[in-house]
């Protein structure tokens, strides 16, 4: 592959803020990646651009693309034109390609530069991007839809100043495959439009309420027995952003638990209303809090304690997190880390140690669709995006498409 060009630039995301986009030119096509952006953001995620925004498109644009080219023709000894890439050549290109940037892009930059090239070299080899990933012939794929149907927290500015504190509540439904799934959620969202009355939605398209916490995960269980799905319910509570000073401060209703009092909330919450996920139930340095948390819930329930700020898909923090016995899940953004590299150990070393995996949009996202991709070649057990909206389907009409293509096959 001859890259001619590598353009980044500033776009807009879902929310209106801006954004990177980087566009990486070949003689066959253009191939545009751009990167999502969070706003209930963990302190140990990287962060998104080195300096700046600006820093960042102004480093990429001035990238030598002639030393980026001689990444295929030195290091991986091929021929620069004409040659198939396997799984091993391809993350060894982006290792080489990381030492070349050394540490010099944030998150976000580091994260559309790499899918964009990934897009241009799966053309280049004729593959579908999560098939040069993936390497292997891929049969079908086992992913679970996690649908955020309503929301709160920081996501959300509520009705009359009042809103749920959880940031997301989930609809996970079990049906055989992805477009079913899709359309079981597109189903409960709009069962929930009704039922809550809801005429906003919130930053990630979920439905804006001031019906509180327990309400909701009562009309979300009466809308799973009346419409009669297999459908699992989760929450991501997201508790670092009302967490101060050892204490969390929910607003809807008032009161206030420490550290002891929240896990014995989020125990009891689990087995009154059935929760299947519960994402970062404790504030992302509690490690030993999730520990006893996980520890109790095992005994009894099927469900998934998940970290998400507490992990920062960070390859370092899962492995205390393992060691602690925190989690029995995972989020993984890949613009938490930026590095592929790192998402792909991320998702790895969870698969060693029987940890779920799930990969997760941002709150503030583009049309990009490079996750479903990285969900299907990485095998994740979940994909979480929210239901409604451009951004969103984007991610679950790519999963749609490449489900339909994994049958053709067949
Ligand atoms: C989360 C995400 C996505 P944000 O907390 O899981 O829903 O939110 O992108 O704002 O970090
Ligand atoms: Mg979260």
């Amino acid at each position: 592959m001859i890259i001619k060009k590598i353009i980044a630039k500033e776009v807009k995301n879902s929310r209106g803020e801006k954004t990177i986009q980087v566009l990486i030119k070949t003689p066959k096509a253009n191939f545009f990646a751009s990167s999502p952006s969070g706003k209930s953001i963990g302190k140990y995620e990287v962060n998104p651009y080195n300096k700046s925004l600006i820093h960042d498109i102004n480093f990429i644009n001035n990238l030598n693309v002639n030393k980026i080219n001689n990444l295929f023709k030195t290091k991986l000894k091929n021929k620069p034109n004409n040659f198939s890439l396997k799984v091993e050549d391809i993350f060894t290109l982006l290792k080489n390609l990381e030492s070349l940037i050394k540490n010099k892009l944030g998150g976000n930059s580091l994260f559309a530069l790499e899918s964009s090239l990934l897009k241009a070299l799966a053309k280049e080899n004729n593959k579908q991007l999560f098939e040069f990933l993936y390497g292997k012939k891929i049969k079908n794929i086992k992913i679970r839809l996690i649908g955020n149907a309503i929301g709160g927290g920081l996501h959300s500015k509520g009705i009359n100043n009042q809103k749920p504190d959880y940031q997301e509540f989930l609809f996970i439904p079990k049906e055989k495959t992805i477009k079913e799934n899709a359309e079981v959620n597109d189903t409960v969202y709009k069962l929930s439009r009704k039922v809550l009355k809801a005429r906003k939605r919130n930053d990630e398209n979920a439905l804006e309420t001031n019906f509180n916490n327990e309400q909701i995960l009562e009309i979300m269980n009466g809308i799973k027995n009346k419409y009669k799905k297999n459908i699992d319910i989760g929450i991501d509570l997201a508790s670092s952003s009302f967490y101060k000073n050892g204490k969390y401060y929910y607003k809807n209703p008032t009161t206030k638990f420490n550290s002891k009092e929240q896990i014995n909330y989020v125990n009891k919450l689990i087995k009154k209303y059935n929760l299947f996920y519960i994402e970062d139930p404790l504030n992302e340095n509690d490690f030993s809090g999730f520990s006893k948390l996980l520890k109790q819930v095992r005994k009894t329930d099927n469900c998934l304690i998940v970290g998400d700020d507490l992990t920062a898909t960070n390859p370092k923090r899962l492995k205390k997190a393992i060691k602690n016995k925190s989690i029995n899940a995972v989020i993984v953004k890949p613009n938490q880390i930026g590095s592929l590299l790192k998402v792909k150990e991320v998702i790895e070393v969870a698969k060693k140690h029987n940890i779920k995996t799930i990969i997760s949009h941002r709150s503030g996202e583009t049309f990009d669709n490079t996750i479903a991709d990285l969900a299907v070649a990485f095998e994740a057990d979940f994909i979480k995006t929210g239901i409604y909206g451009k951004e969103r389907k984007s991610k679950l009409n790519r999963l749609i498409e490449i489900e339909k293509m994994l049958k053709k096959k067949i």
